[in-house]
C-alpha cells in the first residue's frame, strides 16, 4: 500500500534530463571515491603493501606533511636546506625503510672504471651489527690496488678480458656450461654433460667479485639462485671436476659474501657426489650419475682403478663443508681417503696414479706431478694450510712425497733447466705436462710456510720449475706454452728442450698454471720477472687467443697464425684470469696467509687466520 498523501497525486514516470545528469555525476564522484585507488596504485603494490604504508602512515602522524622547500632563510643559500627539514626527512625516511625495507632502493649500476673508489661494495645479505657473526655475515671486500699506475693499468686490462669473455658467454651461451666463442654457441659436452649447468658462471662468478663486477656477480648470483640444482640431471659428472669447480667455487662465495644459498648448493652438490663413496674402501669412483647415484671408473684407467689426482683432490672443500655445516660427514669421507692412503706401502717413496677402489691395491705404476698425479700433493700442502697448520700429518705427507719425487723424479736439463718428469714402472720420460707448471708455486708455498731442512730445496725447485715453464713459453712462436713439452740427454742428435714434439702437445688450451706459479713467486719473492713475464702472457692472450666474442684455445703454440679450437674454458675465468690480476695487485688482495686457494684457484679461508672462516655454530664433531 502506498502513504496517504501520494493517493491522489497523479505518479511521475520519469526525471528530467538536468535531474538526471545530477544523479549520474553523484553516482559517477561515489564510484571514483570507493575504487579509484585500485587503479591508480602501481601493479607490483600488493594489498599486504598497501596496508603496510597506510599503517606507516597512520604512525608517522604530523611527520608526513613534509613542508615543501622553504624560501631560504637567513644563513641558508638557495640550494641547501633548513636541516630541521633534513632531519624530519631522513627520520620519516628510516621508519618508511624500517618497516618496509628496501623496497624503495634503486638497484646500482656500475660503471667500469680504474679506480677502486668508484667500485661500489658488493652487495650481500643485510648486515645488523647486533647479531651474532653467523647471522651477521662479514662481506670481503676486494682492493689490492697497486700504488704503481702502470701496474693498476695492466690489472685493468685483465679486468677488461674478464669482461669481455663473459660478456660473451652471457650473450651467446647464457646457462650452458662453456662458450664456443668463434662459432657463438655454447659448448656442450666433455666433462660436464650435455646438462646446462652454468659451469662458467659458477667458476667466473669469484673473479667478477674479486675485480669488483658487482653487476655482473649479481647476474650470476641470481641465475645459480634460481636456476642452478643438480636434482633433474641425469648425467654422469666428474666427481673432481664437479668437486673443484662447482663444490669448491660456491664454498668461496659463501666464505666472500655470508650469503646462505651458496653454502645450501654447495652441499647439495656435495651430497649428490657421495653415492661415488660407496666402495669397498671408501676410495670414490671417478663418475657419478647424480640421479641415480650409480657410480664408475673410466675403462682406460688400470683395471677400473681411481685416479689420484681425483679421489686426492676432496679434502679441501669436504672439510671445509663440514666446518660450516656442522655437519661432520664430509669430513669423515676424506680423512678415510687420507688414512687409506696412509697405510699403503709406496714404492719408492712414490705413489702411484692408480688406485682401486675395490681392492686398495695400486694399478699400474706410473707417477706424475702432471696429469693424473698433480692436485693430490698440492692438497696435501694445502689441507695443512687450510688447518691453520694443526693437521700434520697432511704436511708430514707433503714433505716425504715430495721428498721422494725430487729424488726420483726431478731432473735438470743439459740446459741448466729444472724440470719433473714422468715416471712409468721405474724409468723417466723426460716430459712435463703444462699442468705440472703448478709444481713451481706449489714447491715455493711450502718452503715459505714451514722452515726445516727442505725449505731452501723447495725453493730453489720451485724457481726453477717457474723458469722451465717460462722457457716453454717465450720458446715458442706465440709465447705461449704448449700442452706438454720435453728435454733429451745430453748425448741425444738432436737436443730438446722444453718443447713439444708431437702434435697433440702443441696445443694450449688457455691453462692456469704457469701463471699461479708466477703469482705465488710473485707474492713470495716481489722479483719483478714475474710480473714481466706475466704480462707478456697477457700480451700473448690478447694477440693469439682473443676473438670478436670471447677467448679461444690454440692448436700449434709454434705458429705464428695458430688455429683455434673454439672453446673458451671455464678455467679461464676462474684460474687464469683470476691468478694475472693478482699478479698485478697488492698484497692486501687475497694474503696468502688468510686464503688457500683450492686447485680450480677458488681461495678457501684459512682456520683460525680468517674472519671469513664462518665456522658453523655447531661444529663438526672432527678437529
Ligand atoms: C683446472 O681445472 C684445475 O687447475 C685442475 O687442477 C687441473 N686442470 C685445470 C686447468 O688446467
Amino acid at each position: 500500500m502506498l502513504p496517504l498523501h501520494t493517493r491522489n497525486t497523479p505518479q511521475r514516470k520519469s526525471f528530467h534530463s538536468r535531474e538526471k545528469c545530477l544523479i549520474a555525476l553523484v553516482l559517477f564522484t561515489l564510484f571514483l571515491l570507493c575504487f579509484g585507488g585500485f587503479f591508480l596504485l602501481p601493479d607490483n603494490f600488493n594489498s599486504e603493501r598497501v596496508i603496510k604504508v597506510y599503517k606507516q602512515f597512520q604512525k608517522a602522524g604530523p611527520e608526513i606533511f613534509i613542508p615543501a622547500p622553504p624560501i631560504a632563510p637567513h644563513g641558508l643559500n638557495s640550494n641547501e636546506e633548513d636541516p630541521h627539514i633534513v632531519g624530519d626527512r631522513a627520520k620519516l625516511q628510516a621508519k618508511i625503510k624500517e618497516e618496509l625495507g628496501d623496497i624503495f632502493d634503486r638497484p646500482e649500476t656500475v660503471k667500469h672504471g680504474d679506480s677502486e673508489q668508484q667500485q661500489p661494495p658488493i652487495p650481500g645479505p643485510p648486515v645488523k651489527s647486533t647479531e651474532p657473526q653467523e647471522a651477521a655475515p662479514l662481506l670481503f671486500k676486494p682492493s689490492g690496488q697497486d700504488p704503481d699506475p702502470e701496474v693498476r693499468e695492466k690489472r685493468e686490462k685483465v679486468k677488461e678480458m674478464m669482461i669481455h669473455a663473459w660478456e660473451n658467454y652471457k650473450l651467446y651461451a647464457w646457462g650452458k656450461n662453456e662458450l664456443r666463442p668463434i662459432s657463438r654457441q655454447a659448448h656442450s659436452g666433455s666433462i660436464f654433460g650435455a646438462y646446462d649447468l652454468g659451469a662458467t658462471i659458477v667458476d667466473g662468478l669469484d673473479t667478477l667479485y674479486i675485480m669488483g663486477l658487482t653487476k655482473e656477480f649479481e647476474e650470476g648470483r641470481d641465475w645459480i639462485a634460481r636456476r642452478f640444482s643438480l636434482d633433474n640431471v641425469s648425467a654422469e659428472l666428474s666427481v673432481f671436476e664437479t668437486n673443484i669447480r662447482f663444490v669448491g667455487g660456491l664454498l668461496t662465495l659463501y666464505a666472500f659474501t655470508g650469503d646462505p644459498m651458496f653454502k645450501e648448493k654447495a652441499q647439495h652438490v656435495a651430497d649428490k657426489l657421495l653415492p661415488a663413496f660407496q666402495t669397498p674402501t671408501g676410495i670414490p669412483y671417478s663418475l657419478v650419475n647424480v640421479k641415480t647415484g650409480t657410480s664408475k671408473n673410466y675403462g682406460w684407467a688400470s683395471g677400473g682403478s681411481s685416479i689420484l689426482s681425483e679421489f686426492g683432490t676432496l679434502h679441501l672443500e669436504f672439510s671445509y663443508l663440514s666446518d660450516i655445516t656442522g655437519n661432520p660427514l664430509y669430513k669423515e669421507r676424506v680423512q678415510n681417503i687420507r688414512q687409506v692412503l696412509k697405510e699403503l706401502d709406496k714404492p719408492k717413496g712414490l705413489y702411484p696414479n692408480y688406485l682401486n677402489p675395490k681392492t686398495g691395491k695400486w694399478g699400474q705404476q706410473h707417477m706424475s706431478l702432471g696429469a693424473l698425479g698433480d692436485s693430490f700433493y698440492e692438497y696435501l700442502l694445502k689441507a695443512w694450510i687450510q688447518s691453520g697448520q694443526t693437521d700434520i700429518e697432511a704436511r708430514e705427507l707433503f714433505e716425504d712425497a715430495m721428498v721422494a719425487i725430487i729424488d726420483k723424479m726431478i731432473r735438470t736439463s743439459p740446459g741448466g733447466l729444472t724440470y719433473v718428469s714422468d715416471m712409468k714402472f721405474d724409468r723417466l720420460e723426460h716430459k712435463m705436462d703444462h699442468l705440472a707448471c703448478f709444481a713451481g708455486g706449489l714447491f715455493s708455498l711450502g718452503a715459505h710456510t714451514k722452515q726445516n731442512e727442505n725449505s731452501d730445496k723447495f725453493m730453489e725447485i720451485g724457481k726453477g720449475i717457474t723458469n722451465t715453464c717460462h722457457e716453454s713459453y717465450i720458446r715458442a712462436r706465440t709465447h705461449l706454452g704448449p700442452e706438454a713439452f720435453r728435454f733429451s740427454d745430453a748425448q741425444a742428435s738432436e737436443p730438446v728442450e722444453a718443447r713439444a714434439l708431437k702434435s697433440q702437445e702443441k696445443y694450449y688450451i688457455l691453462r692456469p698454471e704457469t701463471f699461479e706459479s708466477y703469482f705465488v713467486l710473485w707474492r713470495l719473492t716481489h722479483d719483478q720477472k714475474y710480473r714481466d713475464w706475466g704480462w707478456d702472457a697477457v700480451q700473448a692472450l690478447e694477440k693469439y687467443c682473443r676473438t670478436d666474442h670471447g677467448y679461444s684455445g690454440i692448436r700449434n703454440v709454434y705458429l705464428d697464425k695458430p688455429q683455434k679450437d673454439d672453446v673458451q674454458q671455464s678455467f679461464f675465468l676462474a684460474e687464469t684470469l683470476k691468478y694475472l690480476y693478482l699478479l698485478f695487485s697488492d698484497d692486501s688482495l687475497l694474503p696468502l696467509d688468510e686464503w688457500v686457494f683450492n686447485t680450480e684457484a677458488h681461495p678457501l679461508p684459512i682456520r683460525g687466520a680468517n674472519l671469513h672462516y664462518r665456522m658453523a655454530a655447531v661444529p663438526s664433531s672432527l678437529p
